[in-house]
């Protein structure tokens, strides 16, 4: 595997690889990999002739108050990892590689973004869609892959490479879980013994709502559900949203008609630590 840390050198090495007629995927990620990157990584060898990591922990997506400094860093670990399942290049940037000094340029998709973790982080949104698309402009994939995790950026994403017409094709992968329901997340290891136990009340809770919307129940009545559920399980958590959307959208779904996708979305703080997670349901 070859370690990029600067765009002229990726972007030889990438016109290389298109002159033989080489697809490109590309996995952009922030680092502290789990088995649900390496996910992504593996759909990317499968269907890509050169697949191509990105490791930023990009400043421009968290708030002043958020977890910047302290997220989780272990390039050593990620850089065996990410061998060991045959990466071809990991562009490994610095911060003013990404941003060279007065950068001033952002992007910002509307209306997809303007609730649940658009509400609770309001420029968060606007800083993934700037790194993705810088991102999308240095590498120039052909596909690129994105976690279900997290399913509100799978929609922003989508979006923008809709509106800005980036020739990318965008493939979702669903959320690896570890065996006991948690959804895998570099924040997980935030979470002390006690909170770790604790973090299966989202899971869960997304499972009893998928429940009674197959069972026929109203959405209304299934989320309502899903909050009582939640309420009897908790200990220290405390539920920032449960609710049922059109996951293209994510605007509120209003029925469930049959062959029609729906995502129940929930997000959570246990302690200090703040953990999202979703699941589509389809109508049978
Ligand atoms: P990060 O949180 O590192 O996630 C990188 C990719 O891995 C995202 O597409 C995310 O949805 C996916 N992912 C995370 N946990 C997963 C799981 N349990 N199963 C499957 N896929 C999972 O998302 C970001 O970074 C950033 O916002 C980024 C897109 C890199 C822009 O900075």
């Amino acid at each position: 595997m070859q370690v990029v840390k600067s765009i002229s050198e990726l972007r030889n090495l990438i016109q290389d690889a298109k002159k033989g007629d080489h697809s490109v995927g590309f996995v952009p990620t922030m680092g502290a990999l789990h088995e649900g990157h390496l996910s992504l990584v593996k759909e990317s060898k499968k269907n890509c002739d050169l697949t191509v990591v990105s490791i930023f922990v990009n400043p421009t997506q968290f708030a002043p108050t958020e977890d910047l400094d302290k997220y989780p860093r272990n390039i050593e670990l990620d850089t065996e990892m990410l061998t060991s399942v045959g990466v071809d290049i990991l562009f490994f940037p610095s911060k003013e590689e990404i941003y060279p000094p007065g950068a001033s340029t952002f992007v910002n998709v509307e209306k997809i973004t303007e609730a649940f973790e658009g509400a609770i982080r309001p420029t968060h949104f606007r800083g993934v869609a700037t790194v993705v698309s810088a991102l999308f402009n240095i590498v120039q994939p052909d596909r690129a892959f994105f976690g279900q995790k997290d399913l509100q950026q799978v929609a922003v994403i989508k979006q923008m490479v809709r509106d800005l017409h980036f020739p990318i094709e965008i493939e979702v992968v669903e959320t690896t879980r570890e065996s006991d329901g948690l959804a895998m997340s570099s924040r997980n290891r935030y979470l002390s013994h006690e909170e770790r136990a604790e973090s299966l009340i989202l899971s869960k809770t997304l499972f009893q709502v998928r429940d009674h919307l197959l069972a026929g129940l109203p959405l209304a009545e299934a989320k309502l559900r899903g909050i009582k559920f939640f309420g009897s399980l908790k200990k220290k958590a405390v539920l920032e949203y449960l609710d049922i959307v059109d996951p293209e959208t994510f605007q509120f779904a209003e029925s469930f008609k049959p062959s029609e996708e729906l995502g129940v979305v929930i997000a959570a703080r246990i302690g200090a630590t703040r953990l999202i997670d979703n699941i589509l349901v389809k109508a049978k």
